[in-house]
């Protein structure tokens, strides 16, 4: 019998060649021993107590003149969804300052496009730039992109593109027929060539076999470079949709996919996506087991509920889970020579007010003392390049 201890880091290689065969015969593991790569995987790269935290925003509802059968915002299906025109600007920004209040350390705009006309370009650029002066990383996701469109994204200080591949190349005739899975290759390089960092990832519980979600993730882990975040959806089933009435996918297998994808992607945030408000919280909890190190946060994914904050925040407090500082604030950090990280701890914990739950930091080396904590203390001006990014009014 073998002593169960991590696995070295030469046992998840960065690799894009991946077979089906190879993601089948992991999802077919024995789930503890699933798990305990998952787990060794999620080690090497994070710390697994942290999880980060994302909240989304629909900057523009409804009216899509796509056909994914999934989704409540298609014009052709009757979902109740009302078609919106684009936020304006202060009402965005409201709902920014709210989401960086409520701990979230990333804001994502979705709009219900197949692509942004370039004349939506500005007015999104502006809600960019001004969410970004708030101190939060960016996210979009805004159908298809041309190369400049994303480079425009790109100046006006967008971090990441959400862009999914949504399933097997082999089902998705079957799901989406206004657009094909080139189409949504050809927009994830303009993203990346605009040197944008992408969130990619799909959706499972359409019905789809179990080689069907290798397909998903063997495609995803094969694209040219890992996704930075590989947001993991659970089907949310809207009544009016093609996709209403699947049979529900077994919740352990959905675990598989989460870990399967962590193994994959060692070094990709995984973010269990979609669905959370239907999943318990032992669900959850596998999920985190599984390698999950992101969540959406806040009340409303695009149009469908997600488990609201109170019911987070406890989730976490009884997992022992705390949010992920500002990735922009740890690098920083770690570009400073001689500064080492050695751990964090949930709560700002600097002395200042605030009770926005991020954490901070504990920091040895030289020059420790001035940065060992993440809070600094209401002491100095906040920019939003520096400060512990704790969201209260003093930093
Ligand atoms: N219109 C843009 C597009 O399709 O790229 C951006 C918004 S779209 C709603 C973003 C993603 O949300 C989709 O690619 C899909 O993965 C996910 N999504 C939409 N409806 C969903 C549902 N009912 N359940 C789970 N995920 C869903
Ligand atoms: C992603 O992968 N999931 C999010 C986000 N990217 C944009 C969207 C989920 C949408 C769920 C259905 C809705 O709320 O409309
Ligand atoms: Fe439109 Fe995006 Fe929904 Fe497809 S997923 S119908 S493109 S909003």
């Amino acid at each position: 019998m073998s002593a169960v201890r991590p696995l070295p880091v030469e046992a998840f290689p960065i690799r894009h060649d991946w077979s089906r065969a190879e993601v089948e015969a992991l999802l077919a593991l024995p789930l503890p021993e699933l798990l305990h790569r998952a787990g060794s995987a999620h080690r090497l790269h994070f710390e697994p107590g942290e999880v980060q935290v994302s909240t989304l925003l629909s900057v523009k509802t409804g009216g899509c003149p796509e056909d994914c059968a999934y989704c409540p915002q298609a014009a052709r299906y009757h979902t109740g969804v009302e078609a919106t025109k684009l936020m304006e600007l202060d009402d965005v920004l409201a709902k920014a300052q709210q989401a960086k209040a409520a701990g979230a350390s990333r804001f994502c705009m979705g709009a219900a496009w197949r692509s942004p006309k370039d004349r939506d370009i500005p007015k999104v650029a502006a809600m960019i730039r001004e969410v970004k002066a708030l101190g939060l990383e960016t996210c979009a996701t805004l159908g298809m992109l041309s190369g400049a469109q994303a480079g425009a994204l790109k100046d006006a200080g967008l971090d990441y593109y959400n862009h999914n591949l949504d399933t097997d190349p082999e089902l998705y005739g079957d799901i989406i027929h206004t657009r094909d899975m080139q189409d949504r290759l050809d927009t994830l390089s303009h993203v990346r060539d605009a040197g944008l960092k992408t969130c990619c990832g799909g959706i499972v519980g359409m019905g789809e076999s179990r080689r069907q979600r290798a397909g998903l993730l063997m495609t995803l882990a094969n694209l040219p470079a890992h996704p930075d975040s590989v947001p993991i959806n659970r089907l949310v089933q809207v009544e009016g949709t093609p996709l209403a009435g699947t049979v529900e996918l077994d919740p352990f297998e959905f675990v598989r996919t989460i870990a399967a994808a962590r193994i994959l992607m060692p070094r990709s945030m995984v973010r269990l996506s979609a669905g959370r408000a239907e999943m318990n919280d032992e669900l959850q909890a596998l999920c985190f087991c599984a390698g999950a190190n992101s969540i959406f946060y806040g009340e409303k994914l695009l149009t469908t509920g997600n488990p609201d904050t109170l019911r987070d925040n406890a989730l976490f407090e009884r997992l022992g889970l705390r949010p992920m500082p500002i990735e922009e604030v740890k690098s920083q950090l770690d570009a400073i020579p001689g500064l080492t990280i050695v751990g964090s701890e949930g709560g700002c914990g600097g002395g200042c007010a605030c009770s926005s739950g991020v954490a901070s930091l504990t920091i040895v080396g030289a020059a420790s003392e001035a940065a060992a904590s993440g809070c600094c203390g209401g002491s100095t001006p906040r920019t939003p390049e520096d400060g512990c990014g704790c969201g209260c009014s003093g930093c």
